[in-house]
């Protein structure tokens, strides 16, 4: 089983990659961004609820996120392994997304970190603004307080799994296809790794 953290700042490209790698390793596909935009457009109390986070640049609570997450990972038992996209955005979500997997016996194969510079992301971000109607690509503060949040709060979820040799960066800038074979790259390592350990 594979289990992975599609991980990097707002605008990263961790959805656009996900897609890709889903295909490449028919894996099932976790994006606590696209749950929580689902649940604002069912209009449910769930949904107005991370909406008031979300609209702001702020996190959803961890226990709320958390929730969600094991929800849809007990939900699917039969998958070959996940992409976790967007999560886990703190340290203590990392500690309930560990606790879980182990309950499973099956632990994170790998974090994969999309690095990409700070203007970078907000032209991205902004130019999405124009057909993703998010509020949170819109406004140049919330972008900008979006990724005050990563530097403080995500950032520290890449040490946690650096610690247990999890973590391996990778280029985010240039043509997509060619992100995506870096992505492949770093995760075959890791996979032939984890296989040798
Ligand atoms: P997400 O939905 O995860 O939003 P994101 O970080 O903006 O998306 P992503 O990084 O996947 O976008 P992509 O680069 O693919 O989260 C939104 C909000 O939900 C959070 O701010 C938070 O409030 C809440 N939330 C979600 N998960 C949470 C959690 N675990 N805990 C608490 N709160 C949570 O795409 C960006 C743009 O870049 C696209 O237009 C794309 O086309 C473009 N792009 C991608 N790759 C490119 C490339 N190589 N070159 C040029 N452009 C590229």
């Amino acid at each position: 089983m594979i289990n992975l953290i599609l991980f990097g700042p707002p605008g990263s490209g961790k959805g656009t990659q996900a897609a890709n790698l889903v295909q490449h390793y028919n894996l099932y596909h976790i994006s606590t961004g696209d749950m929580f935009r689902s649940e604002i457009g069912n209009k449910t109390e769930l949904g107005l609820l991370a909406k008031s986070y979300m609209d702001k640049g702020e996190l959803v609570p961890d226990e709320v996120t958390v929730n969600m997450l094991r929800k849809r990972v007990e939900d699917n038992p039969q998958v070959k392994g996940f992409i976790f996209d967007g999560f886990p955005r703190t340290v203590a979500q990392a500690q309930a997304l560990d606790a879980m997997l182990e309950d499973m016996g099956q632990p994170i194969t790998a974090l994969l970190e999309l690095k990409v510079p700070a203007e970078e992301l907000i032209v991205r971000l902004m130019n999405r603004a124009k057909t993703s109607g998010r509020a949170d690509d819109a406004d140049a503060n919330v972008i900008k307080n979006r990724i005050q949040v990563y530097r403080e709060n995500t950032a520290p979820v890449a040490e946690y799994y650096d610690q247990k040799d999890k973590t391996k960066a990778v280029h985010g800038v240039g043509e997509v296809a060619q992100i995506t074979q870096n992505l492949i790259d770093a995760l075959d390592a890791a996979i032939a790794e984890s296989n040798a350990a």
